[in-house]
């Protein structure tokens, strides 16, 4: 198949790439180099060396003897380009990664909220409208996330992406199935719920096949394809806006800095191996929808863990010191959670679990590139409202000087 991977240089999608090249398939990356921008803005970088894109594509060449093609192309701001690209190239498939997809980085202030809407929304609209107007029949695999739902405790399984009511009528009870309702808790997940109603307009407007994976919370770093090479390494974040609760945590173990849980640690979350993330995508690939099909949502998680069993894990295993700050996040101090995901379970989908040792591995990874990590770097400061912002803790390590009256 020729696959286009859209946002093909970041964290999900380089390892979705290779693992899709390794497939034999044609792969083709699109990408803004965003997230390298972002970076530089932030003043961070990934804990594993990263080299250029251009570079990684030619180490995997030389590796495995097959070639990954780059384009560097703005999905939100090069509409004319996208549409020529998509005539041009045709592909089988497209998978749509590429968005702005940190939560605290969106509600930094009003200019980065500005930004993460700008690009996500338009980057998906622009892909519908180009697929339409060029006539391509390409199934788009969309990377969405589980935080669509919302983390309020329902006390029921959240089923795959729809809910069936009974809607009363004058005529008595009727039966509808509708999108489930969204609760987006920042303005990135808010994004990604407005994706859903695209996605809907356009499959049934002029039916084109889409399937929205609603992921969870991604940790490890290492596929079977980054491990080739040393220069394939896939990114890792651990900064305070870009780093995810469970990679954190390990890092944080590695290097003697204390867990840093938000509030009371009682948010349940749902969570998958980076591994899985990659399989999954491919299961999708092939389970396309029909024209004229509603959107195929999956969820795409494998477990679901509370944010202090897992802080207090990883203390129990390393020795860390766990510290409760401040939540910088407006959302729900604790929350149960269950979630279904028998469709990748059909489709063969073996879960990787935190039980597999590959814990280890990631505080492994972070020992190693220790020297790279600035340690400033680590708290989230990211307060979602001005009164939250002002009670973040920016030095859980308690190392800053202090008035000694
Ligand atoms: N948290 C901590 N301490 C930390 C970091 C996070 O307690 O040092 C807490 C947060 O307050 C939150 C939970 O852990 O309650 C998850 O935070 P996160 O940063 O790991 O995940 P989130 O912001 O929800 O976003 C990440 C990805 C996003 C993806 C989403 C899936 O960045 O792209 O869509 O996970 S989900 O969480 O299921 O919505």
């Amino acid at each position: 198949m020729k696959v286009a991977i859209l946002g093909g240089d970041g964290f999900c999608g380089w390892p979705t790439t290779l693992h899709l090249s390794d497939a034999g398939h044609e792969v083709h990356i699109l990408d803004n180099l965003s997230r390298r921008w972002i970076d530089t803005e932030l003043g961070v970088q990934s804990l594993t060396p990263m080299d250029s894109i251009q570079e990684r594509c030619r180490i995997w060449r030389e590796t495995t003897g097959r070639t990954i093609h780059f384009h560097l192309l703005d999905l939100a701001d090069e509409y004319e380009r996208l549409k020529s690209w998509l005539s041009e190239h045709r592909p089988d498939a497209i998978v749509h990664l590429a968005e702005q997809r940190a939560a605290p980085y969106s509600m930094k202030t009003d200019r980065h909220k500005v930004y993460t809407v700008r690009n996500n929304t338009n980057a998906t609209h622009n892909l519908l409208a180009a697929m339409v107007e060029t006539g391509i029949d390409a199934h788009l695999v969309h990377l969405g996330t589980m935080g669509v739902y919302g983390y309020s405790s329902v006390g029921a399984p959240i089923p795959e992406g729809y809910l069936d009511v009974e809607i009363d009528t004058p005529s008595g009870k009727k039966a509808q199935e509708i999108l489930y309702p969204t609760r987006p808790g920042s303005v990135y997940h808010m994004t990604k719920s407005l994706d859903q109603i695209l996605f809907q307009f356009y499959a049934q407007n002029d039916g084109l096949r889409i399937t929205d994976l609603h992921q969870g919370i991604v940790w490890g770093t290492n596929t079977d394809q980054t491990l080739r090479d040393p220069q394939l390494v896939n990114r890792f974040d651990y900064d305070g806006d870009y780093g995810t609760v469970l990679n954190r945590f390990l890092i944080q173990a590695a290097i003697g800095y204390p867990l840093t849980v938000h509030g009371s640690g009682g948010q349940t979350r749902a969570f998958i191996h980076i591994r899985d993330s990659v399989r999954c995508i491919e299961l999708a690939l092939g389970d396309a929808p029909k024209s004229g099909d509603r959107v195929k949502i999956f969820n795409q998680m494998t477990e679901t863990h509370r944010v202090r069993d897992l802080a207090e894990m990883i203390a129990g295993q390393t020795g860390a010191r766990v510290a409760y700050l401040p939540n910088p996040r407006k959302e729900a101090a604790e929350n149960d959670l269950i979630v279904r995901n028998d469709q990748f379970l059909a489709l063969g989908l073996e879960p990787t679990t935190l039980a597999e040792g590959l814990m280890s591995e990631v505080v492994d990874v972070a020992r190693k590139f220790a020297h790279r990590i600035d340690r400033t770097r680590v708290p989230a400061v990211s307060g979602w409202t001005r009164e939250l912002g002002a009670k973040v803790d920016r030095d859980p390590e308690g190392k800053s000087l202090r008035s000694a009256s």
